[in-house]
């Protein structure tokens, strides 16, 4: 019984290509989010009897994705250079609009024009020398802890140094951890077991995150700390949070900071119904709420999705949803990949 190390490394990417897939369309659409029928109308749509319509387009948080992944298959190992190449050319070859950040393209074009010889140098000069917070590091994390499944000292490392590619500023990298934590709990708890302990979940994300963040400089305090237990505060409301206590307290924006805890607390709130979201399957309640929330809808559903997916596999997905979106059967042959070279059920290190 339970459910297989290989279908949650499925269940992971696809989740991510179909929150972003699905998000995509509603992003910064409505201040509000989409209206509760507007949604149940579009997953009932997915999951009802065929039909025949153009394939919902991936954004760049599955283009990155992808460059992550394809790199990790092919070199088994991290390399930062190949990695900035890859990034490269996705951005400058595929001619699809993939709605990239409003800054992220000085660092591809600094990178084409030192051929990516010192691929971690762009990143470090966005916004004066801060670099970006955005959370362009966290949405494409994935690949990062199916990889470094065994290691999750090298976890940590690693999702630091292919984040720092393009981000630099703290909050951009520890984002990007912290998605990375909650994608790596996701994968190593047993849904056959009972219920998910959702307070557990948050406290060892919140005990992980210590060791790594650095208190502000200023008023002392760690950042995704904060945001953690206010996720805590929302969890333990009996009535559930309303969707505007949640944008105001851990909110729906592009920088990582108001994103991440976001996601993570989708994927915890969807463990329970929520009212106005029609449907048993919690991998679908976890990217119907995240998308209901609002603002950026692509990255938030693709992160909750990639932990619902990490955490149930792939069985939990409906079938039908493979059919609606583009690069659904390469992104599993890519997990299928990863499971190769990551050998996660293998002894010792
Ligand atoms: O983080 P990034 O890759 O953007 C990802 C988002 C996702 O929602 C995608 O779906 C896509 O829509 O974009 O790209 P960046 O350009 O590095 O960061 C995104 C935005 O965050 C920037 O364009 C800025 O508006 C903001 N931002 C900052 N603003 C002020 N000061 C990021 N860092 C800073 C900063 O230091
Ligand atoms: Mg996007
Ligand atoms: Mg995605
Ligand atoms: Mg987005």
């Amino acid at each position: 019984s339970g459910v297989s190390l290989l279908s949650k490394f499925r269940g992971c990417l696809a989740g991510a290509l179909l929150g972003d897939c699905f998000g995509a369309p509603f992003e910064f659409q409505d201040e509000d989010g989409p209206s509760p029928v507007v949604l149940n109308k579009f997953f009932a749509k997915l999951e009802g009897p065929p039909f025949k319509t153009p394939k919902y387009a991936y954004t760049d948080d599955t283009a990155m994705t992808k460059c992550i992944a394809q790199s990790f298959v092919e070199r088994a190992n991290l390399d930062e250079r190949d990695l900035a190449k890859r990034f490269v050319t996705e951005f400058y070859t595929d001619t699809t609009d993939r709605g990239y950040g409003a800054s992220i393209g000085v660092v591809f074009r600094k990178l084409r024009e030192q051929q990516c010889a010192d691929p971690m140098k762009p990143a470090s000069e966005q916004f004066d020398g801060r670099g970006s917070y955005g959370n362009g590091g966290a949405m494409r994390i994935s690949p990062v802890p199916l990889f470094c499944f065994r290691d999750q000292e090298l976890m940590v490392h690693v999702a630091k140094r292919v984040t720092q590619i393009t981000h630099t500023n703290p909050l951009g990298v520890n984002g990007a951890i912290l998605q990375c934590l909650a994608i790596h709990q996701g994968l190593i708890l047993d849904p056959s077991v009972g219920p998910l302990d959702v307070h557990k979940f948050a406290d060892e994300l919140i005990a992980k995150m210590e060791a790594i963040e650095v208190p502000d400089e200023i008023d002392g305090r760690r950042p995704y700390n904060k945001q953690l237990h206010l996720l805590k505060k929302l969890l333990e409301k009996e009535e559930g949070a309303s969707h505007h206590q949640v944008r105001e307290s851990l909110g729906n924006d592009v920088d990582a900071l108001h994103s991440v805890p976001t996601a993570i607390y989708s994927f915890l709130r969807a463990q329970k119904p929520i009212p106005n979201i029609e449907t048993d399957n919690k991998f679908r309640r976890t990217v119907h709420y995240a998308i209901s929330l609002g603002g950026d809808t692509d990255t938030i559903a693709s992160m909750a999705g990639a932990i619902a997916g990490a955490y149930f596999g792939e069985e939990e997905i409906n079938n039908s949803y493979s059919k609606y979106c583009e690069y659904f059967e390469e992104i599993l042959e890519l997990a299928n990949g990863l499971y190769e070279v990551a050998k996660p059920e293998a002894n010792g290190n």
